[in-house]
């Protein structure tokens, strides 16, 4: 427990206010499936899924400078010790209030929308495209932040122009899309296929600041590069076992979720830990 006064709860994680200008946001070891938080934590989670962001924040700081913006992250080691290693001390920002998605692939909602119109919001897309198929271009699809428990809405882009209007909206749409590339690309060469994933930012002075969590497999989609075979739903890099455990167990995905066995925590636990050392390649400790 820490002596800060919370300010949100998300279902894994949760933002406590740390001063005037900043906040602290404080990453646990619980793991949702099928919109349920489950019983049994997975450990290091907490601590993998934070020092990914603080990794992926350095990395993509020379992207965020092309755009005259910067990332939140203010330091993750002056954090509380009960906390060392999960939290991060960051920025306090006005959120925008546009869940800046970025789509290379198609899977889940991108392709129940792709099968109902051909296109992807205002891109038109070629015939022929399945579940898992890379897009010709990454597409920006963004949402709006839905009431908790729901899911977020997805919008089009003349509606991000009325609610950051329109010079916003085009260096979010750009910006956005520089990230996911970037991110892509280096996880490309760590053997993992970034799907999609969505960022959040802020303002701060006038200027656009990355904010939130950043390409960490609860943000986005990995999938391993190696299984990856498009024409039916691709393994989750991380929670495939709990998946897979979870439908083998009978569980009707509508009553509280079972307890997971210790193998299936031990694998989906190094499943984590073995994105964090391919992509970053060190270590994790
Ligand atoms: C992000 C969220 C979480 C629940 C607030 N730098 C910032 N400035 C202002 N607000 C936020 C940030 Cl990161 C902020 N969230 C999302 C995170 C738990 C909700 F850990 N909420």
């Amino acid at each position: 427990m820490i002596d800060l006064p919370l300010v949100a709860r998300g279902k894994v994680r949760e933002v406590y206010d740390a001063g005037p200008d900043r906040l602290l946001l404080v990453a646990s070891d619980r793991i949702s499936a099928y919109d349920w938080v489950l019983p049994t934590p997975i450990p290091d989670k907490g601590r993998v899924l934070t020092q990914l962001s603080v990794w992926w924040f350095d990395q993509l700081a020379p992207v965020l400078a092309q755009f005259g913006a910067t990332h939140h992250l203010v330091s993750a080691t002056d954090v509380p010790p009960a906390v060392d290693g999960r939290a991060m001390l960051v920025r306090r920002l006005e959120m925008l209030p546009v869940e800046c998605v970025a789509r290379g692939y198609l899977s889940g909602g991108g392709t129940a929308e792709y099968e109902r119109t051909g296109s992807i919001r205002d891109v038109v897309l070629p015939a022929g495209l399945v579940e898992g198929s890379q897009l010709p271009a990454p597409v920006f699809t963004p949402s709006t932040k839905a009431e908790l428990g729901e899911h977020d809405e997805p919008i089009d882009f003349p509606r991000v122009v009325s609610l950051v209007g329109a010079e916003r909206a085009e260096e979010l749409r750009e910006l956005t899309l520089a990230l996911y590339r970037r991110g892509a690309e280096i996880a490309r060469d760590a053997g993992i296929v970034l799907a999609d994933t969505k960022f959040e930012f802020g303002l701060a002075d006038g200027s656009l600041v990355l904010g939130d969590e950043v390409l960490t497999p609860d943000s986005s989609r990995f999938w391993p590069a190696s299984s990856w075979a498009p024409g039916s739903v691709q393994p989750s890099y991380d929670k495939q076992f709990v998946r897979d455990w979870l439908t083998s167990s009978g569980w009707d995905r509508a009553s509280e979720p079972p307890e997971l066995p210790d193998d299936v925590v031990a694998a989906t636990r190094e499943r984590y830990v073995t994105a964090y050392e391919r992509l970053t390649g060190t270590p994790f400790t």
